[in-house]
């Protein structure tokens, strides 16, 4: 093992101490720490502004707001979704007592491949649960065609697309509901965190509801919700870091624009370009290994690199559908799953993160030379 400075597959935005600290005091000050305060209300307004969307709802993390989608559009039966995501996407499906219908994804976005859908539909079907995997759009007018003609809700799990955009527009806008997660390991983060983004002031106003427990007002319950509040700390630890998060982006950009540069042409890997007309936010750099051609497997590289303290990882190996929660699903199998199957034994998410040096780059890129 190597005694060189890990590096790992990403690093935390951390805002400035002495500026946390002072809002810290104006917390402490106001003695109001959690349940809608000033912070929390301030947060919401900002991330509605800088992500282009008409209401965003603050959650404590990014699993809660997808269960509460599902509970506030009364989600049930089987939901169409991807095996090629974290393991939350599929149960939150589960928590909802909601069979999950898996179909295969489309290799140039690592996103559920919509001519795959229909045929995945019974009539048991309500909705599709796609995810903007690493941040890369899904062919959100292809799926909402579908949705239209099946009469199907849509709900983006888009935990990785913080301010990712379509010729200007957000793409948290497409759906009827779209969901974040601000996770330590995200481009943005609030520590644990995550959010909503609905289209209308009602909706907005029952998901409020929902994730206090239901309440309306002091003596109205209107639903069984849950709480899933964030606090005052996480909400003005987040204030602070959307101040960075366009520089902590460029400075992704920066990282991904060596990578491809150096990957270019080397035998047995690709990746992917960004796509015309999208604002990429560059969570995540997955690159896949054709193991003849490379001359190594991908596991052969991930250790290898663990070696030396270079902490890639194999995101998202195994499938979801391969955990034993699911495996038994007969949308499950490899044959109904081709290409997410082959993707997932060939991925791996190379170091990337605003803090990233280039002597850092360099050792990750040391195994490709
Ligand atoms: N939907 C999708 C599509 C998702 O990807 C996720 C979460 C969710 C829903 C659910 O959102 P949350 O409920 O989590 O908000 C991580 C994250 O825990 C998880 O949030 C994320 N997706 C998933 C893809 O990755 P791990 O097990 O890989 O994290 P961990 O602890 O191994 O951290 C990875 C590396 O990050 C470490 O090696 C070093 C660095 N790190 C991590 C933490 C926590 C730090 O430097 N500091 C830290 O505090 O799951």
């Amino acid at each position: 093992m190597s005694d060189e400075k890990q590096i790992t597959v990403t690093s935390p935005l951390l805002p400035d101490l002495d500026e946390f600290n002072s809002m810290l005091k104006e917390i402490w000050d106001r003695k109001w720490i959690t349940n809608n305060g000033s912070f929390h209300r301030q947060l919401e307004k900002a991330l509605a502004e800088y992500l282009k969307v008409p209401y965003i709802s603050l959650f404590t993390n990014g699993t809660l707001p997808l269960i509460t989608a599902l509970q506030a559009m009364r989600i049930t039966g089987e939901v169409i979704t991807t095996p090629y995501s974290f393991v939350a996407t599929t149960h939150a499906l589960w928590w909802n007592g909601i069979k999950p219908v898996f179909v295969d994804i489309d290799p140039t976005n690592c996103g559920i491949d919509p001519s795959k859908i229909e045929a995945a539909i019974t009539p048991k079907t309500t909705a599709i649960m796609p995810v903007h995997c690493y941040g890369k759009p899904c062919d959100t007018k292809a799926i909402q065609e579908i949705a239209d003609k099946y009469g199907l809700k849509v709900i983006y799990d888009a935990a990785h697309a913080f301010g990712v955009e379509v010729e200007g527009k957000s793409v948290l806008n497409a759906g009827d509901m779209s969901t974040l997660s601000f996770h330590a390991t995200k481009v943005y983060n609030t520590i644990e965190g995550g959010a909503m983004v609905m289209q209308d002031e009602k909706t907005k106003q029952r998901i409020d509801y929902l994730k206090n427990f239901g309440f309306a007002n002091e003596t109205t319950v209107v639903a069984p919700g849950i709480n899933s509040k964030m606090d005052e700390i996480r909400a003005a630890y987040g204030l602070l870091n959307l101040r960075q998060v366009d520089s902590a982006i460029a400075a992704r950009r920066r990282v991904a624009n060596i990578y491809r540069d150096a990957l270019r042409n080397v035998e047995g890997v690709t990746f992917f370009d960004d796509m015309p007309g999208v604002r990429h936010n560059y969570s995540y750099f997955p690159i896949f290994i054709d193991a003849t051609k490379f001359g190594k497997t991908r596991d052969r590289l991930y250790f290898d690199m663990k070696e030396n303290n270079v902490l890639g990882r194999r995101y998202f190996y195994p499938l979801i559908s391969e955990f034993s929660t699911y495996r038994g699903l007969p949308s499950a199998s490899r044959e109904n799953l081709p290409v997410a199957n082959k993707i997932a034994d060939t991925v791996l998410c190379l170091p990337m993160h605003h803090d990233l040096s280039d002597a850092d780059i360099e050792r990750v890129l040391k195994h490709f030379r």
